[in-house]
């Protein structure tokens, strides 16, 4: 039998800082996207793009804060639109649009993991742990405040109320290496995994991979994967407005995905953050799509590397 996915475009871009995340959804099925994952096997639900419609503008205590009426409605939209996915198909794929749509789609999965009784997991690939609430931004960019949000962080009265939060000790952060203080306040004050640059080079991905699936597994939990085009290095994935040097190397990002694969734990992913405008010949967008394949069952040879 089949197995389902779906996917929904969210052109989010009011969260950065630069307008481009728009065309993400665009770029990633000229990329092929929907065709390669049909070619493995998946019944592939292109269910289009989300809209917001025009908004009152919303001021904020915090100046620096921007676009927040429409980033609100972004985030009402997806966090519904994300718990009904989940409920119609085996694998929804949110296709950004910058990060903020997170805050969303981890809302509206976080109720329906709640709805199943079961812990809702996040593996984080990103440079940044996007963990600024309303207070702490000092950029204003609300892509870099989702993780906050979503784990029941204070001073989020502005965005919509949770239905259900996502316990900060349930997410894995992977590839980090641009923190700022009050995140890396949070980051202790909470205590979230995050394997930053550093731990990567010391262990590789795998060993804390397997440890976190081990952990998702053992507790029968969901697992949403949130990749940040920024996790990536510059020099492979340069279509991305908030680059640092440093990040992720193609096979660190396949065997990621190939693990992810293999585990068969993955129910739901984002791939946020992609800015075509900043493409070189559609070769970021490409990219994602070849990591999708790899997490979706794409393999050199047919071998089990572990058995789960
Ligand atoms: B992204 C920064 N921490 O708050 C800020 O790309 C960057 O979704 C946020 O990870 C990056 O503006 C948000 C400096
Ligand atoms: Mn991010
Ligand atoms: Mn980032
Ligand atoms: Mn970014």
């Amino acid at each position: 039998m089949n197995r389902t996915c779906s996917i929904l475009g969210a052109p989010v871009q009011t969260g950065a800082s630069q307008p481009g995340c728009i065309m993400g959804p665009a770029s990633l099925r000229t990329a092929g996207l929907g065709t390669i994952l049909t070619e493995l096997g998946w019944e592939v639900n292109d269910l289009g793009d989300l809209a917001i419609g025009p908004q009152e503008p919303m001021a904020h205590e915090n100046p620096a804060i921007h676009d927040l009426a429409e980033t609100r409605a972004w985030i009402e939209v997806l966090s519904q639109a994300a718990f009904d996915a989940a409920q119609s198909h085996d694998r929804p794929i949110f296709i950004g649009g910058d990060h903020a749509l997170a805050a969303g789609t981890l809302s509206g999965l976080a109720q329906h993991a709640k709805a199943l009784e079961r812990p809702l997991f996040v593996l984080w690939l990103d440079a940044h742990p996007d963990l600024h609430t309303l207070a702490t931004t000092t950029s204003g960019n609300l892509h870099g405040t989702p993780v906050a949000y979503v784990t029941g962080q204070p001073d989020f009265e502005a965005f919509p109320p949770l239905q259900a939060t996502v316990d900060p000790k349930n997410f894995c952060m992977m590839g980090i290496r641009s923190v700022d203080p009050a995140e890396r306040d949070r980051i202790k004050q909470i205590g979230m995994e995050v394997h930053d640059m550093r731990s990567i080079d010391e262990t590789g991905v795998l060993a804390p991979l397997r440890a976190f699936l081990d952990r998702v597994r053992a507790a029968n939990g969901l697992l949403h994967l949130s990749f940040d085009v920024d996790f990536l290095d510059p020099e492979i994935a340069p279509a991305v407005g908030t680059t640092v040097p440093g990040g992720a190397t193609f096979r660190e990002a396949h065997l990621i995905m190939e693990e992810l694969g293999d585990s068969d734990l993955v129910t739901s992913l984002d791939i946020v953050e992609l800015n075509p405008f900043l493409d070189e010949r559609g070769r970021t967008a490409k990219l994602l799509c070849d990591l999708a394949a790899s997490l979706f069952g794409r393999r050199v040879l047919d071998r089990m590397t572990r058995s789960y």
